[in-house]
Formats: structure tokens, C-alpha cells, sequence
């Protein structure tokens, strides 16, 4: 068994990293200066911004994580079957890691797990939890941004490497940055490569918005915690009760777009700069692209995997997708199934 050290990453943080302040300050202005204004949703994952995105996940309008779970419950096999003996398991934005465990439970003989996320609380958790429940699985958490490089250690750099980005965290990206990021991980995941993708799929308005305006604010609160946490880590002054939540379905774009409303004309003071709001003018948080089985392969395609399988519930709310790099030898399939 090789040890700890050998398979440390060698761009690995420690546990406890977290983003330079000058980073998240910079972000932050840019955003504010911008017309629109704008935020960047990867920073909603504080611990509070975690937590809170774990309560989303319980929702009954939040039909995603309840229906991706369960695809990937009824295929977990199928998946575990086509991939090498001492291969590494590369998750990116893993979150909880909750899903991950129906895979890890069919993966018993994988050299080592690599969860990828900037929420450092949610890693640290997923770790402990994972390690109670596989100990012999390796777990190598790396705090940070699923865009930079992984560097792999000589040891690993031979393995094959899994990919797995559920959620439909690829949705939280615009195309263009999707196929990027797409083909970044088919670089970071080298030639025999193979990805297992959790992508949400089109559907009615009404669903969407719901899932994204619950009735018990949980969405609300997730959204607003960004101002919380721009106010204690970088002395800003908004006042929460003068800005509003608010989710709406831009069908020309196919996506869901977050945003907070200012109450009031208001300033708000951050590092020195001070931002006015008009009543109503509203920070652009997030969005959440959905896509059509369709218009996903397509995406793939471009970014340079072949679509190789996909799975749906039977009322077609969500898609996982497997991928594998297009030029790739796939001669260690256990089975011919295409
Ligand atoms: N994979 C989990 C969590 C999805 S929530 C699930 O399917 O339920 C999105 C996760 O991605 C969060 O844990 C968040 O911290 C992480 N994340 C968002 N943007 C990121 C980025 N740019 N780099 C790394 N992690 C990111
Ligand atoms: C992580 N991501 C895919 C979630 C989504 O559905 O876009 C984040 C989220 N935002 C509001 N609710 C959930």
C-alpha cells in the first residue's frame, strides 16, 4: 500500500487553505464595478454557504439531488464495472461527497479518491466521513478551484483517471466556459480518461423556478449568505434586510438566473470603494444552465469526449452522462456493451 506522502498531490493545499482574501477582494470589486452588477457563484461555499447548500439538496422543489442520486443508485454497477482495477477517482466540486459513496461502495479496489472543492468545511467533512466508512480507501482532499492544473505524483500519473462531476455544477458555468472546463479535465484526466457527469436537463418553467424560489426560503437564505460573508471577510456594509432574493427562468438562454435586488437606493462601502444601488438594480449571482440530452453531447463533443452512455428518470428531469476522451483505447472494457 502506497503511503500517504507518496500519494499526496503535489499541488495539493493544505486542508486548512482557503483563497487569499486579495483574491476574493478583487473578485468581489470587479464584480460590483461591473454593469450588471455581478458576483461569482463559486464563493456562496463558506462553511454557512455549505451547509446551507446541503438544506437546498432536502427541498421538495429541489428535484435534482433526489433524482440523481437515484440514477446513479440503479447504474452504480454498470459504472464500477468499466473502470480499471487502481484507478483514481477524480471528483470535481465534490461537496458532501454523499453520492460519491455509492460509487466508492462499488470501487473497492481504487488506488486512491481525490475530491476537489473550495469549500474547505465541506472536504473536511466528506473526508472524516468517508474514512470511517472505507478505511482502506486513500482520500486526498485538494482545497481549491477545479480549474487549476493537477499535478499528479510519478506514482499516479500512470493510473487511469476517473472523473465524476455530479450536481450539475457544469451548469453554474456559460457554455463557452463549460467546453473549457470540459476540456480541461480531459486534459487533467490524460488519454484514457473517462467522465461521469451529472447534467440537469430542460423542463417547464414552473418547475425550475420553484426549485430555485422555495417556499421555505432555504434558496433565499443560501443566496443572501454571500452578502454575510462579503461583510465579515472584507468589512463590507450591506444591510441584509434591504436586499431580496430572486430566482427567475431566461428561456432564450435556457437558464436559471439568481440575483439580489436592492430595496432601496442604498451605498454600500467595501475596502475603501463605495457602490450605489438604484431601488431594484440587482447583483447577477448565479446561473444555472439546463440543458437538453442533445445539446449536452454536442457540448461534449466539442470539448473533445465521446458520449457514451446516458442515463434518465423516467419523468426526464435529470441526465448522467459517460464520457470518454475521444481518441481513447477503450480495450479494458469488461464488457461490450457498445
Ligand atoms: N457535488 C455535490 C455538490 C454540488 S454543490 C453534489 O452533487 O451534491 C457545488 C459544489 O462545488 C460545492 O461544494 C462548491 O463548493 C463546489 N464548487 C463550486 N465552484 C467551484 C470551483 N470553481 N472549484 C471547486 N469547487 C467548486
Ligand atoms: C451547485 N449547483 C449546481 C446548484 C444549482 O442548482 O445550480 C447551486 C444552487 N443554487 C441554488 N440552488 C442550488
Amino acid at each position: 500500500m502506497a503511503s500517504e506522502r507518496a500519494l499526496a498531490l503535489k499541488t495539493e493545499k493544505p486542508l486548512g487553505w482557503v483563497p487569499a482574501a486579495n483574491e476574493f477582494a478583487e473578485a468581489v470589486i470587479d464584480g460590483l464595478s461591473s454593469s450588471p452588477k455581478t458576483l461569482p457563484c463559486r464563493y456562496f461555499y463558506d462553511a454557512r454557504g455549505s451547509e446551507l447548500f446541503e438544506a437546498i439538496t432536502d427541498l421538495p422543489e429541489y428535484y435534482p439531488t433526489r433524482t440523481e442520486t437515484a440514477i446513479l443508485a440503479a447504474n452504480a454497477a454498470d459504472i464500477a464495472d468499466r473502470v480499471p482495477e487502481g484507478s483514481i477517482l477524480v471528483e470535481f466540486g465534490s461537496g458532501s461527497s454523499r453520492k460519491t459513496e455509492l460509487l466508492l461502495a462499488e470501487m473497492l479496489d481504487l488506488a486512491a479518491y481525490v475530491p476537489i472543492d473550495v469549500s474547505y468545511s465541506a472536504l473536511a467533512g466528506a473526508k472524516q466521513r468517508l474514512n470511517g466508512r472505507f478505511p482502506a480507501l486513500h482520500v486526498h482532499p485538494i482545497v481549491g478551484n477545479f480549474t487549476d492544473e493537477i499535478v499528479y505524483p510519478s506514482a499516479l500519473q500512470p493510473r487511469p483517471k476517473i472523473g465524476f462531476f455530479p450536481g450539475s455544477t457544469i451548469g453554474n458555468l456559460t457554455p463557452a466556459e463549460a467546453r473549457e472546463l470540459l476540456a480541461g479535465m480531459g486534459h487533467k484526466l490524460g488519454p484514457d480518461g473517462r467522465l461521469i457527469i451529472g447534467v440537469d436537463l430542460k423542463k417547464d418553467a414552473h418547475t425550475l423556478v420553484a426549485a430555485y424560489n422555495d417556499a421555505a426560503g432555504v434558496t433565499a437564505a443560501f443566496n443572501l449568505n454571500l452578502l454575510t460573508r462579503i461583510n465579515r471577510e472584507l468589512s463590507a456594509t450591506f444591510d441584509l434586510t434591504q436586499f431580496r432574493h430572486e430566482a427567475v427562468y431566461n428561456p432564450r438562454d435556457g437558464r436559471i438566473e439568481m440575483y439580489l435586488a436592492s430595496e432601496r437606493a442604498q451605498q454600500v462601502s467595501l475596502l475603501g470603494h463605495t457602490f450605489a444601488f438604484a431601488k431594484a438594480e440587482r447583483i447577477h449571482t448565479e446561473n444555472s444552465y439546463k440543458y437538453t440530452v442533445d445539446e449536452f453531447q454536442t457540448l461534449a463533443r466539442e470539448a473533445g469526449w465521446q458520449p457514451e452512455e446516458v442515463w434518465t428518470d423516467k419523468d426526464s428531469l435529470f441526465s448522467v452522462h459517460e464520457l470518454a476522451q475521444s481518441d481513447a483505447d477503450l480495450s479494458f472494457r469488461s464488457r461490450p456493451s457498445y
